[in-house]
């Protein structure tokens, strides 16, 4: 599992990989307005502090800042944050180092809330576009109460790539404001280019510098609300005593308690962070722009880094319902390949603020 992390492959993903691990050991994410957010001059007056796009997505603005992006933490360190990790996972964050000082020159607008599924419907029907995993007819993942992830080969968490699964159909109620799932980058990135023909404004993903930022939101602890796994519960929703019911298996890696969400949460249930951001850690992972490279923070640049220039698999950040506290953390990063679409991962869009003058 380790090796698939070091080397990426066409189909392998961390998830994936410690879907396997694990499996092996135990035996084993309308309505709304046409304003367009003014430029972003930082004056008292100029700027509001949110908008919408046509599809009725909630943008916040995020100022141009500075940084220290990733963790350098020792896995003695992490071992005793996380009690009952598997010692051999505690060392596989090296990618996160080194700490380093990442500086975004420009305002942007960032989706308050993982795009939901009822905004995903609306651009779907207005735009006319076939998400990827009806395209290609091979459909996506779903949660299915009779699935046994130790006694199937392929050793995924969820029941597929079947069909019958879709960005509609996660195999668990969502209504039209829970995040959109099983979408992929590809999907992700078609949504953020009709948004920007249709509006005259760029849509995109956020890069991975951008996403690090705006989920620390000024903050250098394991998570946006401290160091303790225990923050999650109340900040959150990820991996709680309610998910654990239905993989028991993982009864120890959960949180201590109930965060109140099984599965999806409605997008916005908990608090927004000091960016007025909803939802970075935790509910769907999120694609982001950049290709991933294991060793890529060694040699990023300081100001606006965008990832390597080419690789095979794409970056998604934040971890989801799903997501063990570990795997939770603001430093964080996992990969798919862009055609990957999953029961755990959608994504929000970033829309480009008009660039103030430089002084
Ligand atoms: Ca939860
Ligand atoms: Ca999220």
């Amino acid at each position: 599992m380790h090796t698939a992390h070091r080397r990426p492959t066409a189909r392998s993903s961390r998830h994936a990989a410690w879907a396997a691990g694990v499996a092996l050991a135990c035996a084993a994410v309308l309505g709304g307005c046409t304003t367009a957010p003014p430029p972003t001059k930082p004056a008292a007056h100029a700027a509001p502090a949110s908008a919408a796009d046509s599809l009725g997505i909630a943008f916040v603005r995020v100022p141009a800042g500075e940084f220290l992006m990733g963790s350098d933490e020792s896995p003695a360190t992490l071992a005793k944050a996380f009690p009952h990790a598997d010692a051999k996972r505690l060392v596989d964050f090296k990618d996160e180092a080194p700490v380093h000082r990442v500086r975004l020159t420009h305002d942007i607008w960032m989706g308050a809330t993982e795009v939901t599924v009822g905004q995903f419907r609306e651009f779907l029907r207005l735009s006319g576009y076939v998400p990827e995993s009806v395209r290609d007819g091979t459909g996506a993942y779903g949660f299915n109460p009779d699935y046994s992830p130790p006694n199937n080969q392929r050793a995924d968490l969820f029941d597929g790539r079947d069909p019958r699964y879709s960005w509609d159909n996660p195999g668990f109620p969502q209504t039209d404001r829970h995040p959109v799932v099983n979408v992929t980058w590809n999907d992700a990135v078609a949504m953020a280019r009709w948004l920007s023909e249709r509006e005259g404004v760029v849509y995109r993903l956020p890069t991975e510098a951008e996403w690090e930022y705006a989920a620390r939101a000024g903050s250098r602890t394991r998570f946006p609300a401290g160091d303790d796994p225990s923050v999650l519960l109340t900040t959150a929703n990820t991996f709680d005593s309610e998910t654990a019911l239905r993989w028991p298996r993982w009864r120890e890696q959960a949180g201590a308690g109930s965060d109140g969400f099984a599965f999806t949460a409605p997008v916005g249930s908990f608090k927004p962070n000091a960016f007025g951001l909803y939802d970075m850690i935790g509910n769907a992972w999120e694609w982001c722009s950049d290709w991933y490279d294991e060793n890529y923070y060694a040699q990023s640049p300081a100001e606006d880094p965008k990832g390597p220039a080419e690789g095979t698999v794409r970056v998604r950040r934040g971890g989801s319902w799903h997501s063990w506290p570990l795997y939770a953390r603001s430093a964080f990063r996992n990969w798919n390949t862009p055609s990957t679409r999953y029961v755990l991962v959608g994504f929000r869009l970033v829309r480009e603020a008009a660039v103030a003058p430089r002084p």
